[in-house]
């Protein structure tokens, strides 16, 4: 049902694309629910390949304009993503259309994904805004997270649904991608320490592999690895167990594909390890890092919601390189027991309330 809410939402692209990949999913989940949207953003570049042809209802605007003093038209429902710092001549709009001309209005941080125990004690907390241009007004802190307690994980109606009619055959063959039967595995990812270990481990199984690259820094961080090798020993892929695809940028919606598509699926930052999770197959996340090693406990923490094998937990702390052995050697891909784990964990978190569905509530009760 239609809330005639109008969402701004606001997001700075730091590095990589989970920031404005998170923030569109958000807006398209909203729209597609008949909210009205727009997504104030810095950089709207990765939407060209992440989204090219938009969606009706979230429109898409330059940030520089949220900080015209005159002249601004402000929304109902402001959601600050990440922490972005709107702009005050924004957040100054803001306030008057609520103070002075009484009209209601919420103020939402939505925080990054989380597994660990904070987040259920945090998420819904209001903060009192006591100085600037927003002095007045409440911030309420949305956490996205595993468990009902929190505000959930997006999931759009009809995904499970929209699975089960894919058929891989077809969407290999669109894509040009030679299959021949062998196990495929997909790879996104930052740049591994273990990157060599998997690709030796894989050049060595007894079943034939084929690793599909995405785009950018996956493939930069293959094609390092592959000089190295050759240069090393030019048939370390002898048997040739082992072959590559590499991949354009695709959509969000084709990245989705290729999760379900694959086998085993490597994934990095928030929303692939999300697509990962609902594609049900079984997957390796390679955690955004943090200098003060902050991840480590956030990787533990989502290894115990997936109640994760031993297998499973052995294997993401080589590949997060958290495991710190003299050479660098992963355990060995335990298939079937991570394809039983990402099952049962699909089927706990689908029985959850989606992320859309809560902040829509959220905002009904506490504006
Ligand atoms: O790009 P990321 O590493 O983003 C990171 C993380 O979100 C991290 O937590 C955050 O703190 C940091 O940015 C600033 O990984 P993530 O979150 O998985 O986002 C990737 C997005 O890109 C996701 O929406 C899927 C999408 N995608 C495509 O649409 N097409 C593609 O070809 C690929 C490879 C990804």
């Amino acid at each position: 049902m239609k809330t005639g809410n109008l969402w701004d939402i606001f997001c700075r692209v730091i590095d990589n694309y989970g920031d404005i990949g998170v923030c569109w999913r958000l807006c398209a989940g909203l729209a597609e629910r008949g909210e009205r949207v727009r997504l104030w953003v810095d950089d709207a570049s990765a939407l060209n390949w992440m989204a090219p042809e938009g969606l009706p209802g979230v429109e898409v605007k330059p940030w520089s304009e949220s900080t015209h003093a005159s002249g601004l038209t402000v929304g109902n429902v402001l959601i600050e993503a990440f922490g972005c710092e709107i702009a005050p001549e924004f957040i100054a709009a803001c306030a008057m259309n609520t103070c002075a001309r009484g009209q209601k209005f919420i103020w939402i941080n939505l925080e990054y994904l989380s597994a660990e125990p904070f987040v259920e004690r945090c998420h819904g907390l209001p903060s009192p805004v006591m100085t600037g241009p927003g002095a007045g007004l409440t911030k309420y802190f949305y956490y996205p997270g595993f468990s009902a307690a929190t505000g959930g994980l997006l999931r759009e109606p009809g995904l499970l649904a929209r699975q089960t009619r894919f058929n891989r055959a077809d969407w290999l063959a669109q894509h040009h991608i030679e299959f021949k039967g062998e196990r495929l595995i997909s790879l996104f990812c930052y740049e591994p320490t273990a990157l060599e270990a998997l690709i030796e481990q894989l050049a060595n199984d007894s079943q034939a592999s084929r690793l599909l690259v995405t785009a950018g820094r996956a493939t930069a961080a293959v094609n390092a690895c592959l000089e190295h090798k050759n240069r090393l020993l030019r048939t370390w892929n002898g048997r040739s167990m082992l072959s590559f695809s590499y991949l354009p940028t695709i959509t969000q919606v084709e990245y989705d594909h290729l999760l379900w598509a694959c086998d085993l699926n490597f994934v990095r930052g928030e929303d692939s390890l999300v697509r990962a999770l609902w594609a049900g197959k079984p997957f390796v996340w390679q955690i955004y890092s943090q200098h003060d090693d902050a991840h480590h406990t956030k990787l533990e923490a989502f290894l115990e919601v997936m109640k994760a094998p031993p297998s499973l937990r052995a294997f993401h702390r080589v590949w997060n390189g958290i495991q710190a052995t003299n050479q660098t050697v992963l355990p060995a891909l335990d298939l079937p027991v991570w394809q039983e784990t990402a099952l049962q964990a699909r089927h706990q978190q689908a029985q959850l309330t989606d992320l859309v569905s809560q902040i829509t509530d959220f905002v009904k009760i506490n504006r």
